[in-house]
């Protein structure tokens, strides 16, 4: 059994979407960050850096933050969405970097500044959405002639799509990038993504392109 803290954010969905998707066991302890909850004292015992996702594993007591460790920790402890195989293995985890490291700190920028304080800071606004524009790009490229970021579904597609599904408060047209948008539809279509979208409280349906 896992217990899992999260919130209605991409990087917590990533926990959950996994979590469904290996169909294992685990209880849902919802954080508030808009009521400062991240900061209690219990929590950061399992989460020193006071943000969600996080895990503890009742087999052994280990707990977990940081959703890219938290990936892949379910899937070595399941042998699933993780290819054995080194190279593709390497490719998977370099994808799951790229997002930890890009897709994830500069769009959660854009839903600050774009989204939450539109006109107050126009050079972050302008900053962040060329580089939400290019790192869309990237990703369009990348899935180009590919079903998935990597092979098969893997623990990459499942730490891009959470921030993919915030298109439009980032304010991107995904007719723009086709290959991001049919990737991204699929994986929307999925009964654990569905499923795991809606934890720990649903607050609306997983938003479709049009
Ligand atoms: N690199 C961390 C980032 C986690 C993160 O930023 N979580 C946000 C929600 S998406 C959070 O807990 N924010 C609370 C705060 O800013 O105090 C991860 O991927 O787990």
């Amino acid at each position: 059994m896992i217990d899992l803290y999260t919130w209605t954010t991409p990087n917590g969905r990533k926990a959950s979407i996994a979590l469904e998707e290996l169909q294992l066991p685990y209880t849902v302890h919802a954080v508030d960050i808009s009521k400062d909850e991240q900061f209690k004292p219990e929590f950061l015992k399992i989460s020193p850096n006071n943000r969600i996702p996080a895990i503890v594993d009742s087999a052994s007591g280990f707990s977990l933050m940081e959703s890219g460790a938290i990936l892949l920790y379910l899937a070595e402890k399941t042998g699933k969405l993780l290819p054995k195989d080194t190279e593709k293995r390497y490719r998977v985890i370099e994808w799951l970097m790229w997002q930890m490291g890009g897709i994830g700190p500069m769009l959660g920028q854009v839903h600050h500044f774009v989204k939450y304080n539109k006109g107050k800071a126009p050079y972050a606004e302008e900053r962040y959405l060329k580089e939400a524009h290019r790192l869309y790009g990237v990703l369009e490229r990348r899935l180009t002639g590919r079903d998935f970021v990597v092979d098969d579904y893997s623990i990459a597609d499942i730490a891009i799509w959470p921030w993919i599904s915030r298109f439009e408060w980032q304010t991107i047209d995904l007719n723009q990038y086709p290959n991001v948008k049919r990737w991204y539809v699929a994986i929307a279509q999925r009964p654990a993504v569905q499923k795991g979208y809606k934890v720990p409280k649903d607050v609306g349906e997983v938003p479709l392109p049009t």
